[in-house]
């Protein structure tokens, strides 16, 4: 997405410092400027709604430390071979038919193979001929991947930074940051939308958080779509037993995003399941105005679909086209 001129978001560079002080405001100061911000530049009622579904579970080789799909860890989740064409497209006619307006595909893979491309790009054009937008998971893209990707239509390309340079090495050690990086920079070469965002509730500090954000809004430019997740803890991860996060760090998180990248959708992702009605709300009026839509993440729960258009109703807020 760019702004009206056809640019795409102007990037201000954020020190930590500044992310931290933000972090660190009183939470009724941080929540008037967040709520500000995100009135000068969205629909204050608008919410976008993105469905997922899993293309490829499981058996990944990657040890990412919070994820139920690294085959290291033993999680109960079943390997699948790749879904066929036919079945994800009956999904997304599906989330169509609920009112979701993107379609977005996730693999567990470390990144895709030749053939891997080749069957994502026939799903990619499969889904945008329904009229939806698209949006895939992949893991690392060589040179060269994300254009394939775009010459089918992928509107936006999902890849998280999921925490700051400095506490990156305690969740991940399989990949390095700068891989994650140049992914996002192949992403933009393409012309394909950037989606990335980070998770919190890992255990890193308030100075950590901020770290993620300043790293996120001074990407040049900002992502389009930045997706805040809260890790969803699975028995088995090392992740798991982490201490739980206060929520309100969760909602200080959401308004920083909204006041650094504030033309940026930022979406309330993992972890609404295991959240309260009242904190989802804070989240929304802190400047969240998107969330995955659907019984199931990727290979975890999500609130159900009826349950979210109460919520939707009860907050009158309407889901964007
Ligand atoms: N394998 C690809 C990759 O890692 O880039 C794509 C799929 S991966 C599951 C997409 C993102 O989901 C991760 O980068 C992480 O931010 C998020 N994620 C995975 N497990 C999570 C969990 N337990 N809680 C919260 N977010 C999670
Ligand atoms: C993102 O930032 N969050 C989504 C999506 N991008 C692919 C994934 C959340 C996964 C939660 C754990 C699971 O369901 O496996
Ligand atoms: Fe694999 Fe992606 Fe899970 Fe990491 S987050 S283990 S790369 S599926």
């Amino acid at each position: 997405m760019s702004d009206a001129a056809g640019q795409p978001h102007r990037s201000t560079r954020w020190t930590v410092a500044e992310v931290e002080a933000l972090l660190n405001a009183p939470f009724n100061d941080l929540m008037y400027r967040a709520q500000s911000v995100h009135r000068q530049h969205h629909d204050a009622n608008g919410v976008q709604l993105s469905t997922l579904i899993s293309v490829k579970t499981g058996g990944c080789p990657e040890d990412c430390g919070y994820c139920p799909q690294a085959a290291r860890y033993h999680t109960g989740v079943e390997n699948q071979n790749m879904l066929s064409l036919d079945e994800v497209v009956s999904v997304a006619m599906e989330a169509k038919e609920n009112g979701a307006s993107r379609f977005c595909m996730g693999a567990a893979w470390r990144g895709p193979k030749q053939r891997d491309i080749e069957k994502m790009t026939e799903m990619v054009r499969a889904v945008k001929a329904l009229g939806m937008e698209t949006c895939a998971t992949l893991g690392l893209l060589k040179p060269g991947q994300a254009q394939q990707l775009s010459e089918a239509g992928l509107d936006y390309y999902n890849h998280n930074l999921d925490t700051a340079p400095e506490y990156y090495k305690e969740i991940i050690t399989t990949r390095h940051y700068q891989d994650r990086l140049d992914t996002l920079q192949e992403v933009r070469d393409a012309g394909i939308n950037v989606c990335c965002g980070g998770i919190v509730g890992m255990g890193e500090s308030r100075q950590s958080r901020a770290g993620l954000i300043a790293q996120l809004a001074n990407l040049d430019p900002y992502p389009e779509s930045v997706p805040i997740n809260h890790l969803v803890q699975v028995e088995g991860t090392p992740l798991y037993g982490t201490d739980v996060l206060d929520p309100f760090e969760f909602v200080r998180t959401i308004a920083a995003a909204r006041i650094t990248m504030p033309k940026a959708m930022v979406r309330l992702s993992a972890g609404r399941r295991e959240m309260s009605e009242a904190v989802q709300a804070l989240c929304f009026l802190a400047g969240a105005n998107s969330i995955f839509y659907g019984d199931k993440l990727l290979t975890t729960g999500n609130p159900e679909t009826d349950h979210d258009r109460k919520l939707l109703d009860k907050l009158g807020l309407h889901a964007l086209s």
